[in-house]
């Protein structure tokens, strides 16, 4: 079990006592122009950031402070000055506008903002109520960075307990209405000496680096945490596509890559020029990975990538496996100190091989902010995290669907997919999305959306091909009654694909 002392800050530990066991002249933080911070440099304008917030900015511990921009060393320094004034991080991704931040800002009582001058726009029009906004990166007088120039370059962290809230997560899952997850100082360093020390395993000599945003917990955790736990460093840039990220790992050497399914997609038919020696670890969650796409990218670079299943309400990932212990196709066994198991809908556990809900415990766990939604997710003291999973025989945990995307037709439970996988062998295909539309007589039918490669037509013809395609790979009840071809597929900021946009006909 992991222990933590009453007393913790999870700022101080990631940096000074990364700095006192390590030195100081280690690389922390690499930029996207090849600038590099030391642990030292890094230290001292977190320090301070951290007496302009609770000097000049007059932040006290427990207080919100919104963080908004795009991936870069400065949003991290301000990120750990948050965390080491006792303040609580209310990280947002760059991509939502002023209506969903108004909704953030209200549920979490947000009083305080950093704002990458790049991102002001859309924060500065959100009716979000008494907020104080101060820019970084910007060229006025005041700004957070211009302010923090002449401070001492150390700071005393502030003496938080182990179980203050650190920082609040928002998802709006993939159905629109967010909910606040808060997460406590010791939950921070949990997800890193849980997933990251006893699955990932890195160096103090890695360089991590990957596309998810700090305002997603995969990205925080992939990028900040996790490297800075181990005293490794991390390239903190903004995604600029998968032909950037490339160039990137060979650039900065990259050896720890951390990115969703669709990203390794799309760089497969691009490696070519690139020299990805660097990379020893790839890792992918945010959303199932498939068994052809993990062979795919093991054929072209010799890498096993490391699958996962993580949520904003567990704040990393819970499921894993790597190396040796991979199996294609399943998601792997519960990280060491996560329990899981699959339950039926009373809550009691079905029998291996079949399909029933994922529950979760572990020392991180759902702690919605003032929202009802808490008594669905947590039961009995295990999370469910709304997946449909079967635990194997040889106790691998093996995704089916999103519970609320299986898709009950004449009787029959199909889980999209599956479907979804067996068209993503199709050369024509390069995305795919299946969803139930509801039908009088079968309940529901089985409709495709298909993205196709460049110069496929989006004709009858591709159609009936790709169902008689399909038919060949998976049994015939589960094949799509319809299938659209929509130029692409609704995601939510990070990612996610929207099931629910298409089931409400978004597209159509
Ligand atoms: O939501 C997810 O899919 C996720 C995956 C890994 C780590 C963290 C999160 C939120």
């Amino acid at each position: 079990a992991l222990r933590y002392p009453d007393r913790l800050n999870c700022g101080a530990e990631l940096l000074d006592r990364t700095v006192r066991r390590r030195g100081a002249d280690r690389p922390a933080v690499r930029d996207a122009e090849g600038g590099v911070w030391s642990y030292g440099e890094l230290k001292g304008r977190v320090d301070r950031i951290a007496h302009t917030l609770t000097g000049d900015l007059g932040v006290v511990p427990g207080n919100r402070v919104l963080l908004r921009g795009p991936t870069s060393p400065w949003l991290a320094a301000c990120w750990l000055a948050v965390m080491k004034a006792g303040a609580v991080a209310v990280t947002v991704l760059a991509a939502q506008r002023p209506h969903e931040l108004a909704q953030i800002c209200a549920l979490a009582r947000v009083r305080h903002a950093l704002c990458d001058a790049r991102a002001l726009d859309d924060l500065a029009r959100t009716p979000a109520g008494p907020l104080r906004i101060t820019v970084y990166g910007g060229d006025a007088p005041d700004d957070l960075l211009r302010l923090s120039a002449d401070k001492p370059s150390s700071y005393a962290p502030v003496e938080t307990s182990a179980d203050d809230v650190a920082l609040i997560a928002f998802t709006s899952g993939t159905t629109g209405r967010p909910k606040g997850c808060a997460h406590f100082h010791r939950d921070v360093l949990a997800v890193a000496d849980t997933f990251s020390e006893r699955v990932l395993r890195p160096r103090p000599d890695d360089v991590f680096a990957g596309s998810p945003p700090l305002g997603f917990t995969f990205g925080l955790g992939g990028l900040v945490i996790f490297p800075f736990r181990a005293g490794a460093s991390t390239l903190l840039t903004d995604w600029g596509g998968p032909g950037r990220l490339l160039a990137d790992i060979e650039r900065h050497r990259v050896s720890v890559l951390f990115t969703a399914p669709t990203a390794y997609r799309s760089m497969l038919p691009r490696l070519g020029p690139f020299d990805l020696s660097s990379l020893r670890r790839c890792v992918s969650a945010g959303e199932h990975l498939p068994a052809a796409l993990w062979h795919q990218w093991r054929r072209a670079t010799g890498l096993r990538v490391i699958n996962g299943i993580g949520a904003t309400e567990m704040l990393h990932i819970f499921i894993s496996a790597a190396d040796d212990a991979i199996r294609p196709g399943t998601t792997g066994l519960p990280v060491p100190g996560y329990e899981a198991r699959v339950v039926g809908e009373d809550g009691r556990p079905v029998p291996d091989g079949e399909a029933g809900l994922l529950a979760v415990r572990g020392p991180t766990g759902c702690r919605y902010l003032a929202d009802e939604r808490q008594r669905a997710y947590v039961r009995d003291g295990w999370n469910l995290t709304g997946d449909t999973y079967v635990r194997e025989s040889d106790g691998y945990f093996r995704f089916v669907a999103r519970a609320d995307d299986m898709i009950v037709s004449a009787g029959y439970n199909i889980a999209g997919p599956e479907v979804e996988e067996a068209l993503l062998r199709h050369p024509d295909v390069l995305e795919a999305a299946v969803v139930g539309r509801p039908d009088e007589r079968r309940g529901a039918v089985v409709v495709a959306h298909v993205v196709l490669r460049a110069g496929v037509p989006r004709t009858r013809e591709t159609a009936a091909a790709l169902r008689e395609f399909i038919t060949t790979e998976i049994a015939p009840y589960k094949c799509p009654r319809e299938i659209e071809f929509p130029q692409a597929l609704p995601r939510t900021p990070t990612g996610k694909l929207q099931r629910f946009r298409l089931r409400h006909g978004a597209l159509q």
